[in-house]
């Protein structure tokens, strides 16, 4: 890990809980990245600043993470061209769906990419796809992401399987192919 190429950026430190995983899902990618709490309402203009000087600096994605009325990712998108992710962080009593409305929505002319609440995870690692876009070396770690969480999911299948193997008798099948 070198000069940071990704800014996770929250409008909060009580969402860090959650945005954590995006800096951990590039950490598992060799990704450097800058983790700021930048607030589109209570810190405005050091929000647009930092935005506004991101590309200089060599990042190359932007993730923001923001709850409530999540204005974060959408206004660091209006003063750069780099790509930025949106993540709807479940803070308030509308669970999240508060912040979701208000980062996918964004009027025509200025993109923001949308996961799901909460879905810090997938941020990074979109993030990282979109470096991987240009990246054959990062490419190959993404695949063998994939391979290995492939690989979690078919010894689930197998503990699931041997668990219901022996109710196979008298025709019930569960579905298992054998
Ligand atoms: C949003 O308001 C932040 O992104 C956070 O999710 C929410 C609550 O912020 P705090 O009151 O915890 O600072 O701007």
């Amino acid at each position: 890990m070198s000069i940071p190429l990704v800014g996770v950026v929250m409008g909060s430190d009580s969402d860090l809980e959650v945005m954590e995983a995006a800096v951990d899902a590039l950490a598992e990618l060799d990704i450097a990245c800058e983790v700021r709490v930048l607030s589109a309402h209570r810190t405005p203009d050091d929000a647009l600043e930092w935005a506004r000087t991101a590309a200089d600096r060599g990042l190359r994605v932007l993730v923001a993470g923001a709850g409530m009325a999540a204005h974060l990712p959408g206004v660091l998108a209006a003063v750069t061209s780099l790509p930025v992710v949106g993540v709807p962080i479940a803070a308030s009593r509308l669970q999240g769906m508060d912040a979701l409305l208000a980062i996918a929505q964004m009027p025509p002319g200025v993109p923001v990419g949308a996961v799901a609440v909460d879905g810090a995870r997938n941020a990074g690692l979109l993030a990282a796809r979109i470096l991987g876009a240009h990246d054959d070396g990062l490419r190959a770690r993404l695949d063998e992401l994939r391979a290995t969480q492939a690989d979690k999911v078919r010894d689930k299948d197998a503990r699931v399987r041997e668990r219901f193997e022996h109710r196979r008798e008298g025709g019930v099948t569960f579905g298992f192919s054998s």
